[in-house]
């Protein structure tokens, strides 16, 4: 059983997500999702639409998704890694290189962001319209 891991926001739900989830679930078997809780959030700046819980609910319903557990710390990647016995690290590559500390402990792998999405462009988007 090859474990996978990413993290994120993952608010208001779009294509980029989803194809970031089907693809880092390609590199195994099970696919454990690390959504940012409300407060760590406000750590990386970022005021989420949907809460923890809402994020959390709408992750757990799609079909890539095995795990969804919280993100509350930059620092608890390496613990989590450990305790999940993780084999691969997946994020965008809008990322690149910032988690390259955790490949004595598993692979660590950044993936193209799908371009012209964002949530930031949903919420702009919407509010021009
Ligand atoms: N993503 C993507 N393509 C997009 C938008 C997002 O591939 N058009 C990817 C991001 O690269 C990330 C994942 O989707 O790997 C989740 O993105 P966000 O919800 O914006 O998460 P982020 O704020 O990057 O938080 O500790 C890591 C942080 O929690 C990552």
């Amino acid at each position: 059983m090859k474990r996978v891991i990413t993290y994120g926001t993952f608010d208001l739900l779009h294509t980029g997500h989803i194809n970031i989830l089907r693809r880092a679930k390609e590199f195994g078997d099970y696919l454990i999702v690390a959504i940012s809780s409300d407060e760590f959030n406000a750590l990386k700046g970022k005021k989420a639409y949907y809460s923890f819980e809402q994020r959390k609910l709408i992750l757990e319903a799609i079909r890539y998704v095995d795990e969804v557990i919280p993100e509350h710390t930059w620092e608890q990647k390496i613990r989590d890694v450990r305790d999940y016995n993780v084999d691969v690290f997946v994020m965008g590559d809008d990322w690149k290189g910032k988690f390259d500390f955790l490949s004595d402990m598993c692979e660590v792998v950044y993936l193209p962001r799908t371009v012209g999405i964002s949530t930031t462009k949903i919420r702009e988007d919407l509010t021009k319209s």
